[in-house]
């Protein structure tokens, strides 16, 4: 049976699942354009997942002491029936702000991401700014080119240069390697930029192995570089961007020699990369989020955007370039989050990213005294864990959980959810890497007692009397009106199509170029001077500026002297999948890759057990010594749960809740930490 990965990652697999005796026996990927067959080795052991032995299958209430993890079973009525009463009491003490909802895309089916929007907004509670993930992404590339899309990566398999920045698309969408492996055998030239030597790294011509968070210094010098050189397309300029004059003199001061000294490559090599990209008008530049995780990472998107404006392979049919095709298709997602349902004055917005912070300080008014969590678990992907950890400790908290697994997040609830997953309930998918819809009917009954978020939401504005005439609406009239009340991309796509084929591309010119004749900004050109972000108090042009936790901050390093990037790791996805015995076995166990210099200078040798410490605290790790990394820079790979964790703290013990520059988005990567051996 046809079904969906409904994961957050740009690939939105499609799947092919094999179900015996009502349980699912093999996922393997479907044959569909952007898949192909292909799909990685998280997801092929799914039936694992969805039949673990930590599944949750019955409502449950909590009996031990907070966090300690022990729980009763509890119908589903009374479950309802005490949440209903507890938020009662508290709206009537604290007002609706008093409680927080706390999602994210556990699930990136439209419907169960949206549930709860219209409940909340009845409620009057606290709204939730989701920006854990593309938040400072999308507001730098918005930025310059208006819209979250670019051209289609499909394209790239026709290019002649294809850049990798910041993207480690061998973990975390494997089917644009496809894509790559393809454009390579035509004879396409692989560039990676990254600090460290991924496995898309190693498949790729070349490496820049740039030092963190220096990626929009080297954007600057290349277009330096394609200024000087005269490798620009004038006609395209002229005709599609606005504000060329002032960048051009605002590039002088970006050359290749004093960007050498920032990024930590030869002047050369970078005048090299630049002359290749200003030689090749079909590149196609496919950036990672990864990038936009650092202090100055939404300026970092904005540059990036500019650079297949100076050549105009933004109007090749096999260039330009996609950070995410997010904003390619305008589904009508207010039907699902009902904005008009929102109580006046409109409540006040936490950031999701300081959870920590919102949890526990004690100005906060009113304070949050109910939490609800779905789709997430924050008590693993949220920086700042000693501040969530001490939140979640709140006894005066109500915490519920609505979850698939027992993550540590639902072992500190007091009313514990089972939910159902992609298997057993349908929904839509929208991908933010490819330019399909997809709708997936469930190929299992619900597991136990599971039910689904609209489900669970249904109940609970049932028993508040708030928002019911929403939740009498069924998921199928609800994806209906999305397509229905959409923009001309998907408005022709209809339910019928999508139920009887599963896969439907967007109604989007073949081949997609958005930005060939200029963009959807308020100029209608590729904004290579904002006015917008010069009247939001950011620089007009792109520019660089150091990390506010990077090599400048010279109070912190020294204490703190290396940088510590935490990208994604193979066989997880965020916090997903550690929960699976077998991944986790694969997957080995937490590691710091440290290069033999670092390792030499603090008597690390490789297999170590070290303290890898940061400002904000300190977690354990294995120590890989290789020369993968450069000096002066730590990797640690993936998000394992603080219980499968040596030592029971995990990496987010590490990074810190302060924003980015743009978007309010997270600074995962920009860390500075110290590395000992454990004693
Ligand atoms: N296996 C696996 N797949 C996943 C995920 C997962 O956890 N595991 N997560 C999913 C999610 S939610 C998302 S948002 C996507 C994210 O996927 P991507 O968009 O690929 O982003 P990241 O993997 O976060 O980072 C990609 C790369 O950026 C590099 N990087 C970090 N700092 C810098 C820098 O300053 N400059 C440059 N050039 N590179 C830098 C990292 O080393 C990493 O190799 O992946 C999805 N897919
Ligand atoms: N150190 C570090 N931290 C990171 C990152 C990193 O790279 N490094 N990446 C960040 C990024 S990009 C992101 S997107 C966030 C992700 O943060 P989260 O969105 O919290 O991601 P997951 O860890 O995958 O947790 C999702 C949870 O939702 C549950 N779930 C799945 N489907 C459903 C459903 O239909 N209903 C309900 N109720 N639950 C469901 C799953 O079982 C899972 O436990 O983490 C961020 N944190
Ligand atoms: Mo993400």
């Amino acid at each position: 049976m046809r079904s969906v990965c409904p994961h957050d990652c740009p690939s939105c697999c499609s799947l092919e699942v094999a179900v015996e005796d009502g349980r699912i026996a093999r996922v393997t990927g479907a044959e569909h354009p952007f898949t192909q067959s292909v799909i990685c080795g998280k997801v092929r052991e799914y039936a694992e997942r969805v039949h673990s032995p930590l599944r949750i299958t019955q409502p449950l209430r909590r009996v031990g002491a907070k966090g300690e993890g022990r729980f009763e079973p509890v119908s589903w009525h009374d479950a309802v029936a005490e949440i209903a009463a507890r938020w009662r009491t508290i709206i009537a003490a604290h007002g609706g702000e008093a409680i927080l909802p706390f999602s994210y895309a556990g699930s990136m089916g439209q419907i169960q991401y949206y549930a709860g929007h219209p409940l909340f907004h009845a409620l009057g509670a606290t709204l939730l700014d989701r920006t854990i993930c593309v938040a400072t992404a999308y507001a730098g590339w918005r930025a310059t080119v208006g819209a979250v899309t670019g051209n289609d990566s499909e394209q790239m398999v026709g290019a002649d240069l294809v850049v990798l920045w910041g993207i480690n698309a061998a973990y975390s969408t494997i089917n644009v390697m496809t894509l790559v492996k393809q454009a390579r055998a035509r004879g396409a030239w692989v560039v990676t930029i990254d600090p460290y030597r991924t496995p898309t790294a190693q498949q790729a011509d070349e490496h820049l192995m740039v030092r963190p968070g220096t990626d929009g210094a080297l954007a600057l010098a290349v277009m330096h570089v394609l200024v000087t050189d005269k490798l620009v397309d004038r006609d395209y300029i002229a005709r599609a961007t606005v504000g060329f004059e002032p960048l051009a003199r605002h590039l002088e001061d970006w050359s290749p020699e004093r960007v050498a000294s920032i990024t930590g490559l030869p002047a050369e090599t970078i005048v090299a990369f630049a002359r290749r990209y200003g030689a090749t008008r079909a590149s196609f530049i496919r950036i990672g989020i990864g990038i936009s995780r650092h202090d100055n990472g939404g300026m970092t998107c904005r540059t990036l955007a500019c650079l297949p404006a100076l050549t105009g392979a933004y109007a090749d049919p096999h260039g330009g370039a996609l950070l995410s095709s997010g904003g390619a298709a305008g589904f009508a997602l207010g039907v699902l989050e009902r904005a008009d349902l929102l109580l006046r004055p409109v409540p006040r917005t936490i950031n999701m990213i300081q959870l920590g912070r919102a949890l526990t300080d004690p100005a906060l008014a009113p304070l949050v005294k109910a939490l609800y969590v779905y789709s997430s678990n924050p008590a693993a992907v949220c920086p700042n864990q000693t501040l969530v950890m001490q939140g979640l400790a709140r006894e005066d908290l109500f915490t519920v959980v609505h979850e698939q697994v027992m993550t540590d997040t639902a072992r500190w609830a007091d009313l514990v959810l089972p939910a159902t997953t992609s298997m057993e309930h349908e929904d839509v998918y929208r991908s933010y890497g490819q330019f399909y819809v997809q709708l997936a009917q469930p190929v299992l009954p619900p597991l136990g007692q599971a039910r689904s978020n609209w489900e669970v939401f249904g109940l609970l504005a049932r028993a508040l009397g708030v928002a019911e005439a929403h939740y009498a609406k069924t998921p199928e009239a609800l994806i209906r009106d999305v397509l229905a009340r959409g923009d001309d991309s998907v408005r022709a796509i209809t339910y019928e199509q999508l139920r009887a084929e599963g896969s439907v591309r967007l109604n989007l010119p073949r081949p997609y170029m958005p930005f060939a004749d200029g963009a959807p900004t308020s100029s209608g050109k590729v904004e290579l001077y904002s006015g917008r972000l010069a009247a939001a108090g950011l620089p007009a042009l792109p520019t660089w500026t150091p990390l506010a936790e990077g090599p400048a901050n010279r109070v912190l390093v020294a204490r703190y002297p290396l940088q510590c990037i935490v990208p994604p790791n193979r066989f997880f996805l965020n916090s997903s999948f550690s929960q699976s015995e077998r991944l986790r076995r694969r997957q080995g166990t937490p590691i710091v890759m440290l290069s033999p210099a670092d390792a030499a200078a603090r008597g690390i040798v490789d297999g170590d057990t070290v303290r890898v410490e940061s400002p904000r605290g300190d977690a354990r790790f294995s120590a890989q010594v290789t020369d993968a990394t450069r000096p002066g820079v730590a990797v640690i790979e993936g998000l394992w749960w603080h219980r499968f964790h040596p030592g029971g703290r995990g990496i987010n013990f590490l990074t810190d809740d302060r924003v980015t520059d743009m978007g309010g988005g997270p600074a995962l990567h920009s860390n500075l930490v110290e590395v000992t051996r454990a004693q």
